[in-house]
């Protein structure tokens, strides 16, 4: 198991990046779409980077994640290009999912990201399966899934949790809290104050992070891998965190009022984590600007090839949906 303090200098910048590049594209990708539309609706993770960073940076060989409909972060993390992931929300056949399909059911087995969809809470029992897939095929690898605090409401996840836990399934569970389920607040869907509490009533950890702190999400999940590669089963992890635009790109919202909105910014998880790389000399302003530089670079260059790219053939369309 890695601590965040054992983190070199070179991990730290390339999560301060990973980070800086997932919000930059997702307001790239909102620009884009209120300017001349997308394919795909963009469901903003503004304000929640540091989840798929912190819990997906270091993943073994073998590991996989299943996002959320909201967390696209992790595709990056796990190594799909800027090109490919632009070009599947372009629609186009240079994509992940060839053209098929929107980011909420992309997928890419090669580098460990499995297809969920967009049911809220759907991808809780398909990371649960591929858990019980590799505990009998006797790997040494994990599952991780991430999902809203919505999600935490519908069955899917009870049943799934109750069945990672009695068999003790190497999977862990990972709550965006972003106090919303679209216009919905968290204290309106559920009668407890932390989803983390759920944990007991399936015999497994509950564990709550602070979800715009990169390192402690980093920590949270580390202990809960190193527990399921023991043998030992699944971890529920709640990250409180924010969720600074609307439920997606078509929501005006209008039912949080405009002190709400002026807090919920101030939990910036990409300033945060720059001011402590700052503190440490770590970072410096000259590299913060070169990194910005280059991820803006790579954003714009996605933006071409995507555009570039062409359409897949309507033929293809039932191939590779299914497998024989
Ligand atoms: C089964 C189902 N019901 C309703 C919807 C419409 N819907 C899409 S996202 C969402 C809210 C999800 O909230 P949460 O789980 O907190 O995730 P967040 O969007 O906040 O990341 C709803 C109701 C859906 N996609 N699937
Ligand atoms: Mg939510």
């Amino acid at each position: 198991m890695t601590t965040s303090a054992e983190l070199t200098s070179e991990d730290l910048l390339e999560m301060y990046r990973l980070m800086l590049f997932i919000r930059r594209n997702d307001e790239k990708i909102c620009e884009i779409y209120t300017r001349r539309g997308l394919p795909e609706l963009p469901h903003s993770s503004q304000g929640e980077e540091a989840i798929p960073v912190g819990s997906a940076y270091k993943l073994q060989q073998g590991d996989y994640v299943l996002p959320s409909l909201r967390s696209r972060g992790y595709f990056y993390v796990m190594g799909i290009t800027p090109d490919e992931m632009m070009a599947g929300m372009f629609g186009k056949k240079t994509g992940p999912a060839g053209g098929r399909a929107t980011s909420h059911h992309m997928g890419d087995l090669t580098r460990g990201v499995l297809s969920g969809s967009g049911l809220v809470g759907s991808s809780i029992p398909i990371a649960t399966g591929a858990a019980l897939g590799l505990k009998q095929q006797g790997r040494p690898n994990v599952v991780i899934t991430s999902f809203g605090d919505g999600a935490t409401s519908r069955g899917d996840f009870h049943e799934s949790l109750n069945l990672a836990a009695i068999w003790d399934l190497p999977v862990i569970f990972i709550c965006e809290n972003n106090e919303y389920a679209m216009s919905t607040p968290t204290s309106r869907q559920m009668k407890i104050a932390h989803v983390a509490d759920r944990a007991k009533a399936y015999g497994m950890p509950g564990v709550i992070v602070d979800g715009q702190d990169v390192l402690a999400v980093f920590d949270g999940t580390q202990e809960a891998i190193a527990r399921a590669r023991r043998g030992e089963g699944p971890t529920l992890i709640e990250c409180k965190t924010k969720r600074w635009r609307g439920h997606s790109e078509k929501d005006k919202g209008g039912y949080r009022d405009q002190t709400v909105e002026e807090e919920i910014r101030k939990a910036d998880p990409v300033l945060f984590f720059q001011r402590y790389l700052l503190e440490r000399s770590i970072l410096t302003e000259e590299l913060i600007k070169d990194l910005e530089a280059l991820v803006i670079e790579q954003i714009e260059e996605s933006v071409r090839f995507a555009e570039e790219s062409p359409y897949p053939d309507p033929a293809d369309c039932l191939t590779e949906v299914f497998a024989m």
